[in-house]
């Protein structure tokens, strides 16, 4: 920028239902994006990496039964145990493409029974907030031709339903609603735009919160 300091990275959030596409659409991202000189990491949640994460897994593994309330909560730490990794990285000038994020926490746990969207903001209140969100649809017809959903826990056609209303509930105008059913080529030529509009735009532009 004009004083010649650093200018920070962008938070870039792809969100999406099952068999969305997200993410090959990330991977692609990061490396169209870093080929064209962008320094830019990929990041997915949960991260099955770390403890909190390992115990995210056997839960969605169906190896191990966690209540709905409790198992919320771990995908919330799991996030909150990266945020200061996170701040290092946008501080100094790379970009993180995010497969997933808080909007995945609240509408998956608000699908189940008993659950509200606002029980479901609360813990990730405070996280950094996304420059930009991307929300990947793709409508149950589509979905269906891509084939059967995998063996993981929520991947049932009737809860993405569920999940599918939630995020079209909590989907704000800001948000870059993108219609998945397309080519590989085509939704990455999509993507690779917003990316850069993104970062060109947020460089100089303070980092705010979730979810003010
Ligand atoms: P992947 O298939 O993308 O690995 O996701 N989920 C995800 C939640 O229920 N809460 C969360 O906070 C996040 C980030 C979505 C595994 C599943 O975990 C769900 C699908």
């Amino acid at each position: 920028n004009a004083h010649g300091t650093q200018t920070r990275g962008s938070l870039i959030v792809i969100e999406g239902c099952d068999r969305s596409g997200k993410t090959t659409q990330c991977s692609l991202l990061q490396e169209n994006l870093t080929s064209s000189g962008y320094s830019v990491k990929l990041m997915k949640f949960p991260d099955r990496t770390t403890v909190i994460g390992q115990m995210i897994n056997d839960y969605l593994a169906c190896k191990q039964d966690v209540d709905d309330h409790a198992v919320h909560l771990l995908f919330s730490a799991n996030r909150w145990e990266r945020v200061s990794m996170m701040l290092k990285l946008l501080e100094q000038g790379t970009s993180l493409i995010v497969d997933r994020y808080a909007y995945s926490g609240v509408c998956y746990t608000a699908a189940k029974r008993g659950f509200d969207m606002s029980w479901c903001k609360q813990p990730d209140i405070g996280l950094p907030r996304p420059d930009t969100i991307v929300y990947l649809t793709l409508s149950s017809e589509a979905a269906a031709k891509r084939g059967n959903y995998g063996e993981e826990r929520y991947e049932q056609t009737d809860f993405q339903k569920k999940v599918a209303d939630n995020f079209a509930a909590l989907t704000e105008d800001s948000w870059k609603v993108i219609d998945a059913d397309k080519s590989i080529e085509n939704l990455q030529a999509e993507l690779l735009d917003i990316c850069k509009e993104t970062i060109k735009r947020s460089s100089d532009q303070p980092l705010y919160k979730l979810w003010t």
